[in-house]
């Protein structure tokens, strides 16, 4: 065990289990442009093996980025001679992990006890999809499981349809967990599928939904990375699949798909955490769903969630020039973004992703809206950056019961206006 650690720190992600012992994230505020271009020098400072856990593209936006404990001093010292601001958000990211993977052990005991699934809680791959199947078992008038593919590593890519009959129906589509570290996601898909297996009867809105359109619910889109990110390591975002010609492995999925690909705000290195892949569609992954929403010819919105920085989007990513449908969309996002708001209080950003976070190419939801699925949107869940992809378990409930009420306010929206 000491061997494979050791050389999980000598050389970095490649091989071995990935430990983080003394890394922190840093909070950084560039107050000007200038700053914020200082930053994108030090982000290509691969020694520095510098991993941004977000990084909007303007001044006065914050980035996070977890720093290795070994580089940590010099990246203190740069920030503090250009006057960068930063704060530790994250004081020791291992300490976090060890603390995330000692309740989801303790969790995974109780429901073994209780043989019950505890929807407040982080899970492995096959539980998740054990679940799924125990929900279809529980409403087979409704839930049915389709298989839309297979991962790289030959994961079945399992797709929750809801529907209460019909052929054909117009279609909602909903993705989650594309990128892998992302853990709230998956977590927030599966409850939201029990949720609409429970829900239906009795909320006369989705009701009114189900009774014209069907659902489809991709829990898992990233099912290697997924598994990646339980047993290796735990900020693992991209596929993993292999570059021929490179050591790296993995593309970033949400750089992938063929809209804009290899424009801005994608990167064209293997070892890069937003690589774009060798072609567009080069992913099992994004190929799967795309074949998936061709064949199927009929879906009316297209729903990608993500985390965290708690955002709303609608296209475009690869372009900062506006949709035709902006206005609607907009107006559609800020009412979903209300609804989320009145559960709890927590705050959402709205807005175009060009604008919103930074331009990037080969989104999904770009190419879902340049196929012709007007109502394309994208989620950022919680939180802002305190515990970021470390999300405590303990706010998975409340954060999937705020998500659902601005889903729902779409769903009524795109119910409400065929086209
Ligand atoms: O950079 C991304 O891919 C997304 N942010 S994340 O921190 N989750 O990686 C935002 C991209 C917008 N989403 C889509 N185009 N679907
Ligand atoms: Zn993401």
């Amino acid at each position: 065990m000491r061997v494979i650690l050791l050389l999980g720190t000598l050389i970095g992600a490649t091989w071995g289990l990935e430990t983080f012992a003394g890394d922190q994230v840093l909070r950084v505020e560039p107050c000007n442009e200038e700053q914020v271009q200082l930053l994108k020098r030090l982000r290509a400072q691969q020694p520095l093996q510098l991993n941004f856990w977000r990084f909007p593209s303007f001044p006065n936006e914050p980035a996070d980025v977890q720093v290795p404990f070994a580089n940590l001093q010099n990246v203190k010292v740069f920030l503090e001679s250009h006057q960068i601001k930063y704060s530790i958000m994250i004081e020791d990211v291992q300490a976090a992990v060890d603390e995330e993977r000692r309740e989801m052990d303790l969790n995974q005991r109780r429901e073994r006890g209780r043989n019950s699934f505890n929807y407040g809680a982080y899970h492995p791959l096959e539980t998740i999809y054990q679940a799924m199947d125990d929900l279809v078992a529980e409403y087979p008038q409704l839930v049915s499981k389709q298989q839309i593919g297979e991962s790289y590593e030959k994961r079945p890519l399992y797709v929750l349809k809801f529907s209460t009959g019909g052929k054909n129906r117009p279609a909602i589509w909903i993705d989650a967990g594309i990128h892998a570290r992302e853990w709230v996601t998956q977590a927030t898909a599966l409850w939201t599928a029990r949720k609409i297996a429970s829900d239906y009867g009795y909320d006369p809105s989705l009701d009114s939904l189900l009774n014209t359109m069907d659902v489809f619910l991709l829990v898992v889109a990233n099912p290697d990375g997924y598994v990646f990110s339980h047993t290796e390591n735990r900020m693992w975002r991209k596929t993993r699949s292999k570059t021929p010609g490179s050591l790296c492995v993995g593309v970033d999925p949400n750089r992938n798909w063929d809209a804009g690909f290899g424009g801005p705000g994608a990167s064209n290195d293997p070892c890069s955490d937003s690589y774009h892949g060798p072609s567009a569609n080069s992913e099992v992954e994004v190929r799967s769903v795309v074949d998936f929403i061709k064949s199927h010819g009929n879906v009316k919105a297209f729903i990608s969630i993500h985390s965290y920085s708690q955002l709303l989007m609608y296209p475009y990513g690869y372009t900062c020039t506006n949709i035709k449908d902006h206005a609607e969309l907009d107006n559609v996002a800020k009412m979903a973004a209300n609804a989320l708001t009145s559960l709890y209080g927590t705050q959402y950003k709205v807005g175009p992703i060009c604008s919103v976070i930074y331009q990037a190419s080969g989104g999904s939801i770009d190419w879902s809206y340049d196929y012709g699925i007007k109502y394309s949107f994208a989620f950022e869940l919680r939180d802002t950056g305190r515990h970021g992809f470390l999300l405590p378990a303990s706010q998975i409930i409340p954060t999937a019961q705020e998500t659902w009420l601005g889903l729902k306010s779409i769903f009524e929206h795109v119910r409400d206006h065929p086209y």
